[in-house]
This record gives structure tokens, C-alpha cells and sequence, in this order.
């Protein structure tokens, strides 16, 4: 902990890179994890492309499911400690996979979201933006175009969006130090994050649970990301 807190104050410019991990304390299931959530939806069949092609009622079903839970979904410790750091200049911002918004609530400004955001829908076709609601008016809604209504999350074999995605390689480059909380860092594109800060010669500090394919290019805080990273903004002083 105290090598961490060395390496967050000395840093030039940190930056945080987070995935499921940071909100399974705030009751999200990650995809890792024995949660019955995925023996009920199986992840092959909510959260890829095919699986929106191929049974759009089953897909749209699950998001119905999500948006009305995470609404009251509140933000845990790591997600707070995150924010202090953000707020004391500690870190310059935070590179999620999450789709959850839990950053946001916690205050944490600069949030890039790299896998899309539950906040919203759009056409599958067209790319028009609904609030939410619009899946509740039919099993499978359409746009005006004839296009099916979908979240606005990135799915397997979808390319990531554009803009985030290039801000979050920018952020990246410039950064001495990626501090990765609750990530498998297991899913591309999304973990060259923290592979371009430490081929730029950047360090790493990587906050999990169970072990990654980083580990031993950076140091390793093992264990939950409430209790470790709200130990480590105290140590901070934020
Ligand atoms: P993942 O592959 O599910 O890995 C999560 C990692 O977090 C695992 O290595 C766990 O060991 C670790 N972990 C779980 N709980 C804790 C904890 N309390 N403290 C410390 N470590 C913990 O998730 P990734 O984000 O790496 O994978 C990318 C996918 C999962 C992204 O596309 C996400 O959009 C997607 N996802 C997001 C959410 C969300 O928005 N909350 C939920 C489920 C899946």
C-alpha cells in the first residue's frame, strides 16, 4: 500500500482503468463471477451481436431488466475513493468498460466510456438516440427507419465508439501510471489501456480480486476494490 500511495503522489500524470469489478460491490454481477444473473441470461446471448441478430426479444429483455435495476444501483466505496482522488488532482481521470454510470454518481468527473452507457438506446440501424423508456413500448421497438431499438453498449464483435475510444489512447499515452481496478483485463481492445501506458514506459499498480495477464509487469494489491482503495485515498490524505 505504501509503494501504491508513493507511486500515485510522484506520478506526472495517472490515470484509472476500471471494469465490473469496481461496482460488484454495489451489487452488479461481473461477468466472472457464479451470479445466477448469467444461468439465467448466459452472456453468449446478451452481449453479442449475433445474439442481438439472432433473438432480439431474449437480448432486449435482459436490458429491460438492467435499466430498471441499476437505476437505484448506487455507487460503493472504490467508486468514491476514485472521485476523492480525481478531485485532489491525483488522478486526471478514469478509461471504464462499464456500462453502469456508477462513476458519474460517485462524482467522478472525467469518466471515458469506452464500452457505451445504459444511460441510453439508439437504432441498430440509423444510430437515432431514445431515453430508455422506448424499450418498454413493445417487445422488440423500432426506430421510424424499421431498425431495432438497442442499448448504447458496445456488444462482442462490435467495434468500439470512435471519440471515446481515441480520447481514452490519448489519455493513455500521456500517462506515467494506470492504476486498474476490478478489470480481467481479458477482453480487447479494451486492455491495451494499461498495455500502452506500460509500453510507453508508463508504471502500473492493478487492484483485483483474482489474477491478470499484467500482474507481473506492475505491483499487485490483492483483494476488494472498497476496502483497498479507500485504505489507499486515506493514505493519499483526499
Ligand atoms: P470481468 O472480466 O468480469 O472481470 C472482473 C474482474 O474483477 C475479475 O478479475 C474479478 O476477479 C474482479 N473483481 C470482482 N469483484 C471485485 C472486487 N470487489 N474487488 C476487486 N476485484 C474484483 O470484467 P471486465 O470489466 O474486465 O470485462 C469487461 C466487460 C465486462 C466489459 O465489457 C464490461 O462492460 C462488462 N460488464 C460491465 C458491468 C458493469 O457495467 N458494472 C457488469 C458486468 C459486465
Amino acid at each position: 500500500m505504501e509503494e501504491a500511495v508513493k507511486m500515485l503522489l510522484t506520478a506526472r500524470h495517472a490515470i484509472a482503468f476500471t471494469g465490473a469489478g469496481v461496482s460488484t460491490e454495489s451489487g452488479i454481477p461481473d461477468f466472472r463471477g457464479n451470479s445466477g444473473l448469467w444461468e439465467q441470461y448466459p452472456v453468449e446471448k446478451v452481449a453479442s451481436r449475433r445474439a442481438l441478430m439472432e433473438n432480439p426479444a431474449f437480448f432486449l429483455n435482459f436490458y429491460r431488466e438492467r435499466f430498471k435495476s441499476y437505476a437505484n444501483v448506487k455507487p460503493n466505496r472504490a467508486h468514491e475513493a476514485l472521485a476523492r482522488m480525481e478531485k485532489a488532482g491525483i488522478i486526471k481521470g478514469i478509461v471504464t468498460q462499464n456500462i453502469d454510470g456508477l462513476h458519474q454518481k460517485a462524482g467522478s468527473k472525467n469518466v471515458i466510456e469506452i464500452h457505451g452507457t445504459l444511460k441510453r438506446v439508439r437504432c441498430d440501424r440509423c444510430g437515432k438516440y431514445y431515453l430508455p423508456e422506448k424499450l418498454d413500448e413493445e417487445e422488440v421497438p423500432r426506430c421510424n427507419c424499421g431498425g431495432v431499438i438497442r442499448p448504447d453498449v458496445v456488444l462482442f464483435g462490435e467495434a468500439l465508439p470512435r471519440r471515446e475510444w481515441q480520447i481514452a489512447l490519448e489519455l493513455a499515452e500521456r500517462s506515467d501510471l494506470v492504476l486498474v481496478v476490478g478489470s480481467s483485463l481479458v477482453v480487447t481492445p479494451a486492455n491495451q489501456i494499461p498495455g500502452l501506458v506500460l509500453l510507453e514506459g508508463g508504471k502500473a499498480i492493478i487492484v483485483n480480486k483474482d489474477p491478470t495477464p499484467l500482474d507481473d509487469q506492475a505491483l499487485v494489491l490483492r483483494g476488494y476494490a472498497g476496502e483497498i482503495l479507500s485504505k489507499l485515498a486515506d493514505m493519499l490524505g483526499v
